[in-house]
């Protein structure tokens, strides 16, 4: 397997490491074991916790004006597929990536593949794009595409996701991911019923392309700059287009399309009860869709929805498998860097919401015991869980300290040097 950076350089700075995190990992083993738990029984859960990467995450974005390069930043899907293969190696909790469509498309899927292979990847759910037009695309996307109100362009819409489905079996993907730009800058610009209707009869083309162990994603999403509406706006949206799609079609939460304030955890629970929860896309925001790097913002309600997955994992009803991503626009920060430590801030909400007690929890609920069932969930909340996600990350092979292995090893640098440079870009995202 190939492993793009020094695997002696990760084991020496984790033996300097490793007294210290013994003695903490110990501190923290015994206080959980006063509450009745058992620290590695949290720790090997953690261990079998995972979060694709988006592939589309691994270069810089946009700001709404400008996008600032990074020296040694990706411009193709091998080299993004090296950086991923980094996050992973540091962190061993990201396994899987998730494709974007044209964005990376090449000639040889089955070779893709095997280089994904090579370093210890898979891919995750494939992204449909029908939020840009491309260069030679017939019709243009400027007025919906699955929702628009010409013929053509919608046919060009489901083709270019039946494209993907495609793409996604010879990458050996099970999920398509479909998320439209789709909505309207003007009231009156579109009838907004018909407009829904039109993308339910597209997104039934689509759905009737799946193979059947597959899962189409619809992710909502509440506005776009200088938006008055989108069409999947919101979850309710989501979940009565996924209700009327079929069975393999559930919603996604991407946790940055949402109003500030948004109880994003009910709306998890909710998805859940009406076994129509496909997955997440990690983020975080303060004003609209930034694209901020997950728990950056608000890590306490990160810890929230995972509460309810944990929830929702000991009560399965139609089943419990959501599929977990990172969805992230780096634009100031090294996207590796990013990515890695926000795989560490979902691993570790996970770790917490684990260490609830769960019996005692629930009782305080029955007992309408607020302020005790509030504190159950906030002493979980408040433990530095930092000793398990370092202990589950050295015995898979990955680093105690991921930021500073990957600055020692000065792979951005040598990157610069090799890469091609990225050009001054439009803002985007
Ligand atoms: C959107 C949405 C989608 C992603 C694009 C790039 O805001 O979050 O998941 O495909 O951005
Ligand atoms: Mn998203
Ligand atoms: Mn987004």
């Amino acid at each position: 397997m190939i492993a793009p950076l020094s695997a002696e350089l990760i084991a020496e700075a984790n033996s300097a490491a490793t007294p210290a995190l013994e003695e903490d990992y110990a501190a923290l083993g015994r206080k959980l074991e006063r509450q009745g738990v058992a620290i590695d029984r949290i720790k090997d859960r953690v261990k079998e916790f995972s979060v694709a990467v988006p592939s589309w995450g691994a270069g810089r974005g946009g700001t709404r004006f400008a996008k600032f390069p990074l020296a040694g930043e990706p411009t193709n899907i091998h080299e993004k597929l090296e950086d991923c293969a980094v996050i992973n190696q540091l962190s061993r909790t990201t396994p899987r990536v998730s494709p974007h469509f044209p964005w990376d498309k090449v000639d040889d899927y089955g070779a893709l593949r095997e280089e994904a292979d090579s370093y210890g990847l898979s891919f995750d759910a494939v992204n449909s794009n029908t939020f840009q037009d491309q260069v030679g695309q017939p019709h243009s996307y400027s007025t919906g595409s699955l929702s628009s109100t010409v013929e053509a362009t919608r046919e060009q819409a489901i083709e270019h996701n039946i494209e993907c489905i495609e793409i996604g079996r010879k990458i050996g993907s099970r999920a398509l991911t479909v998320w439209v730009g789709d909505g309207t800058n003007f009231p009156g610009q579109q009838d907004l019923g018909r407009s829904f209707d039109r993308y339910l009869d597209g997104a039934a083309k689509v759905y009737a392309a799946l193979p059947g162990d597959w899962t189409m994603m619809l992710e909502h999403k509440m506005f776009e700059p200088a938006f008055y509406s989108s069409v999947i706006s919101d979850w309710g949206s989501s979940l009565l287009a996924a209700q009327e799609l079929g069975e393999r079609c559930k919603c996604l939460v991407d946790l940055g399309h949402h109003a500030p304030n948004v109880n994003i955890e009910q709306i998890v629970a909710r998805l859940h009860r009406a076994g129509k929860l496909g997955g997440f896309h990690f983020n975080d925001s303060k004003y609209g869709d930034d694209d901020l790097d997950s728990g950056s913002i608000n890590p306490h309600q990160l810890f929230l929805v995972f509460n309810e997955l944990i929830e929702a994992e000991l009560n399965p009803r139609d089943g419990f498998d959501p599929a977990y991503m990172i969805d992230q626009s780096h634009n100031v920060t090294d996207p590796i860097e990013s990515m890695l430590s926000s795989a560490e801030t979902i691993a570790g909400c996970y770790a917490r919401a684990l260490l609830v007690d769960r019996d005692a929890l629930h009782q305080a609920q029955d007992d309408n015991d607020v302020l005790l069932a509030f504190r159950t969930l906030r002493g979980s909340y408040e433990c530095d869980v930092a000793p398990i996600l370092a202990k589950a990350r050295a015995e898979l092979g990955g680093a105690i300290d991921w930021l500073s292995a990957y600055r020692a090893s000065k792979y951005r640098e040598r990157k610069a040097q090799e890469r091609k440079p990225v050009g001054l870009g439009a803002g985007i995202v």
